[in-house]
């Protein structure tokens, strides 16, 4: 789990847009839900987009899965989407807010075209769906059916 830039604020600033749950609370509540799902979740944020860069990179030889709020990132990182098609571990994105109801700098994301899917403006709980929706694709991949039906 990556998170990007000002995450580390949740729960402490504009929690009428972000919502009141801090960046620790989202990363025990994802830790849990992948005990249920047969899963382990590392979790790394970083205001930096190279220590992003660095993280994908080093995930390489030792995760199955990405999910990741690249925050304002998703806006304007290529070093990221590049990153992730660089190493082509399957991605999920995800965002609380929906960025298609705010302005329209958000509407774009660098990296949706480099991911499996995006899940965005359902608060913490993108988190959690993100996270089913990557150990089932992954589960998929392992079943030979890459759709997952
Ligand atoms: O909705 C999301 O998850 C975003 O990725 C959040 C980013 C924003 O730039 C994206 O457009 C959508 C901003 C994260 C900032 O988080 C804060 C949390 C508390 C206080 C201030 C900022």
């Amino acid at each position: 789990m990556l998170h990007g830039p000002n995450l580390n604020l949740l729960g402490l600033r504009e929690p009428g847009i972000y919502g009141q749950n801090t960046l620790d609370q989202i990363n025990s509540l994802l830790s849990k839900e992948a005990e249920l799902l047969g899963a382990t979740v590392d979790c790394f944020q970083s205001n930096h987009e190279g220590a992003l860069v660095d993280t994908i990179h080093s995930a390489h030889n030792s995760h199955q899965g990405l999910l990741i709020n690249p925050g304002a990132y998703t806006h304007t990182s290529v070093a990221i989407r590049d990153a992730i098609s660089g190493v082509a571990i399957p991605t999920v994105e995800v965002h609380l807010s929906n960025i298609y109801q705010r302005e329209a700098f958000r509407h774009h994301s660098y990296i949706a075209p480099v991911a499996i899917g995006q899940i965005t403006g359902f608060g913490v709980d993108s988190y959690r769906l993100g996270l089913h929706a990557l150990v089932n694709y992954l589960l998929s991949l392992n079943s030979g059916d890459s759709l997952g039906k």
